[in-house]
């Protein structure tokens, strides 16, 4: 049987775990960073796979940053799939608003991860009600079990379709 492939991309505001999501996922995964305050923040993007199955998964994470609009735009060409990863610990800004909105003009399947629920002050379900439109899943990008699980339920919704090349 043919490999089905997809193309995940991973959106979210600065520092919402986007880069912990897809190396919890996969040990092996790309990243290039820089320093900034207090660690450091992607300013390309995260490259991981994952095997689920027959599906091949290509987890693409995008630079949180405003100013990496047109990072952003790049990554999501093409995609099978959008993930919004949005950290429970903070209330949800215009920002990640303007991310939601982005997605759901994409036309593509999406899911929002409401991440960091094993942190002190996490309120999922504040930041669930906000989402109420769209499906949402409670993680913690840190955990493996949580991170794989919430991602095979979204991969299990996507239309199965196999691709010769990506
Ligand atoms: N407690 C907790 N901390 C987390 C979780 N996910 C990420 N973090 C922490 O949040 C901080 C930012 O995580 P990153 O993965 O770098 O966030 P990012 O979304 O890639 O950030 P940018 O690339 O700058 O947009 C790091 O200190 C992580 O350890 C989580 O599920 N729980
Ligand atoms: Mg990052």
């Amino acid at each position: 049987m043919a490999e089905e492939k997809y193309k995940i991309v991973v959106f979210g505001a600065f520092g919402a775990g986007k880069s912990t999501f897809i190396q919890t996922l996969d040990p092996q995964a790309k990243h290039i960073e820089a320093e900034c305050t207090g660690g450091s923040t992607t300013i390309a993007l995260d490259y991981g796979r994952v095997q689920i199955g027959e599906k091949r998964v290509y987890l693409y994470g995008t630079p949180g940053q405003e100013r990496f609009e047109f990072a952003r735009e790049i990554i999501g060409k093409g995609m099978d799939g959008a993930i919004l990863l949005v950290d429970v610990t903070s209330p949800v800004d215009e920002f990640v608003e303007h991310l939601s909105t982005s997605i759901s003009n994409a036309h593509i399947p999406s899911i929002v991860f409401l991440n960091k629920c094993d942190a002190i002050g996490a309120q999922p379900d504040a930041a669930k009600m906000h989402f109420s439109g769209a499906e949402t899943i409670i993680v913690s990008a840190k955990n493996r079990r949580e991170s794989r699980d919430a991602l095979e339920r979204f991969i299990g919704k996507l239309r199965s379709h196999t691709r010769e090349e990506k």
